[in-house]
């Protein structure tokens, strides 16, 4: 607001000036009132403008200062987290973790009785959700001189939520920990697992004619092999596409067989929720007036569906939760037409990996 008073200084000064201006004229020139009502009409009038000017840059201020106070906000809410929740006395708080969304969990000592919630989440808020939980002393003639262990695992079950665990939880005298299954590491918060790339930190023992595929839990060894046809033949542009070699001229059943195969392996936890986007699949350049897009086969077909998303993109789309583990196949062709007149058949055969697990 300190800006603001130059201009509000400016505007008295103008206003003593123009008085002073006045006085002197008057002495001098002996001006009637009709000429000083006049001066002070056009102070009256400078007055006005100046105030009119003064309450737009007001405005302008204002609107910076919103602006300003939001990209701030915006700033802080970017991996903002929850400030560090209370210990209740007699007590302890489970989680690490203080980000959006994560949970802390509370338990009293033994002979002590949580009052309150058990579990508080950190809400987009910034703020815990529920009040700060205490703990009551139970019974003060039990004897106090005996340590009682917590089963944590057993107090948050690993099917309900709020568990401990994203996968197994064993109990420890005074403690607890998490447990993940082969293929997987500890994640930094000790409650979730995080797959093993063995790809990429080549743990694979894929030979060298194959294509190490990373899934989640393990890996695949998958060999892109060109289809054997009555009457095209096809060759390895690359390790995952085919392309049709030349045709006879006339040769009908030749020209009608894919002109290109490219091949996709996809990785993917158990029951991922649907309908979702799987795969998308895009004419480079148009030859045609028409492209289709369909599902030409493979197997598990009543897991997908293709949709058009574009004049020229076709998507593939996962309809139901599939369970692993499991892996499935969808063919999706894109056939470019010239007058209702076959032009080229284009086959994208995607190879689904489903992880036994959820994560
Ligand atoms: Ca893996």
């Amino acid at each position: 607001m300190e800006v603001l008073f130059p201009m509000k200084s400016a505007a008295v000064l103008l206003l003593m000036f123009c008085l002073h201006h006045v006085h002197f004229s008057d002495a001098q020139e002996c001006r009637s009132t009709h000429d000083l009502l006049t001066s002070l009409r056009q102070v009256e009038k400078m007055l006005s403008v100046h105030e009119a000017s003064y309450q737009q840059g007001l405005l302008s201020l204002r609107k910076k200062m919103s602006a300003l106070h939001n990209s701030t906000m915006a700033i802080f809410k970017t991996g903002a987290t929850c400030s560090k929740p209370e210990l209740p006395a007699n007590g302890r708080r489970l989680g690490r973790v203080f980000g959006i969304g994560h949970e802390v969990h509370f338990l009293c000592k033994p002979s002590y009785e949580l009052i309150g919630p058990r579990t508080r989440v950190c809400l987009d808020s910034l703020r815990w959700s529920g009040q700060q939980p205490m703990c009551r002393r139970l019974n003060a003639s039990r004897d106090n001189n005996i340590c009682t262990d917590i089963d944590e695992c057993l107090l948050f079950p690993l099917a309900q939520p709020g568990r401990l665990c994203v996968h197994q939880c064993v109990n420890t005298p005074g403690s607890f920990h998490c447990f993940c299954p082969a293929g997987y590491d500890l994640s930094s918060d000790a409650r979730s697992c995080t797959d093993v790339d063995e790809c990429e930190n080549r743990m694979h023992n894929c030979s060298a004619d194959q294509v190490c595929v990373n899934t989640f839990g393990g890996f695949q060894c998958v060999k892109v092999e060109c289809p054997q046809m009555k009457n095209a033949t096809y060759i390895k542009t690359s390790s995952m596409r085919c392309e049709r070699n030349p045709c006879m001229s006339g040769d009908k059943s030749c020209s009608q067989a894919p002109n290109s195969i490219s091949f996709h392996f996809l990785s993917v936890v158990s029951n991922m929720a649907a309908p979702r986007v799987l795969f998308r699949v895009s004419a480079a350049r148009v030859l045609g007036d028409t492209l289709r897009f369909g599902l030409a086969g493979g197997r598990g077909r009543g897991h997908f569906s293709v949709q058009r998303s574009g004049r020229q993109t076709g998507t593939l789309l996962l309809v139901t939760p599939i369970e692993g583990p499991s892996t499935l196949e969808a063919e999706v062709e894109m056939s470019e037409l010239e007058r209702n007149q076959l032009l080229g058949r284009y086959l994208t055969k995607v190879t689904l990996f489903v992880s036994p697990y959820t994560f």
